[in-house]
């Protein structure tokens, strides 16, 4: 089998151990850490549609996700260019309610190598902790919010109103996640929508430029 087949069918069989391996013989192989990446993101949406047809349980989508983030860990110092100027602190976070971190860990990366501070607050994280972070960090520029899950989207809408009624400013406000589109993004006062990680840095660049 080729390597990125065999390396999309270990992520998606949830083999956590073999993923990193595997990821660097993709590599050696002459696969670019781009599609690497695709691979595996492909995977994680082929366990997503095994989830909604009730052929894989959560143990399965949570052993798929270790796996994936292992082989991120392999990427990451090729994802991650590095850059040398300072565009300030950006707070992320995936919002109150939502478990998923796989999205926002790659959001988190590409922000920081664009020449972000990145303050990672985790998941699950409630309004009045990305209050306080805000207030407490310095020279905060950027806050980046991610949502995966339909029933999270209020509590991103509430995050974002929540953070523009404190009154604290000089920072803008970016939103992502599976289910979020730019017209949501935009109706609930955040300043800027991405598709994706690199969509977000290139966005995150943008906006305190
Ligand atoms: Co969950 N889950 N999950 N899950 N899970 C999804 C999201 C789902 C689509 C699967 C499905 O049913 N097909 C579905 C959501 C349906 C919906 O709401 N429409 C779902 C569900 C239903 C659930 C539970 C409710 C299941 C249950 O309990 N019955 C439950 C909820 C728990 C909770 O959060 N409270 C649940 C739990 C879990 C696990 C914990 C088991 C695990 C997460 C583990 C972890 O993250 N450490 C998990 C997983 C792994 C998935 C899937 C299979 C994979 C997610 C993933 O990592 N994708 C997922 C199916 C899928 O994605 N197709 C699914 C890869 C990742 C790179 O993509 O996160 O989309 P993604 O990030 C992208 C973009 O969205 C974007 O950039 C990234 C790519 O570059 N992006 C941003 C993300 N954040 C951004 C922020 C930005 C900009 C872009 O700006 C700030």
């Amino acid at each position: 089998m080729p390597k990125m087949e065999e390396l999309k069918a270990k992520v998606e069989a949830g083999k956590a151990k073999l993923v990193p391996g595997l990821v660097q013989e993709a590599l050696d192989a002459g696969n670019d850490a781009q599609s690497i990446l695709k691979a595996m993101i492909e995977s994680m949406g082929v366990v997503g549609d095994k989830f909604s047809s009730g052929e894989v349980f959560i143990p399965e989508m949570l052993m798929a996700a270790k796996g994936m983030a292992k082989g991120v860990e392999v990427l990451k110092p090729l994802l991650a260019g590095g850059s040398s100027t300072s565009l300030g602190t950006c707070i992320i976070g995936t919002v109150e309610g939502d478990l998923h971190d796989i999205g926002k860990n790659l959001v988190a990366m590409m922000i920081e190598s664009a020449g972000f501070e990145v303050v990672d607050l985790g998941v699950d994280v409630p309004i009045a902790k990305f209050i306080e972070a805000i207030k407490e960090t310095k020279n905060v520029t950027l806050v980046a919010l991610s949502g995966l899950l339909t029933t999270t989207m209020p509590a991103l809408k509430a995050t974002v109103e929540a953070i523009k009624a404190s009154g604290m400013t000089g920072f803008k406000i970016i939103v992502g996640g599976a289910p979020v589109t730019p017209e949501f993004a935009a109706s609930i006062g955040s300043d800027a929508y991405a598709p994706d990680a690199g969509g977000a840095a290139v966005k995150a660049k943008e906006l305190v430029s």
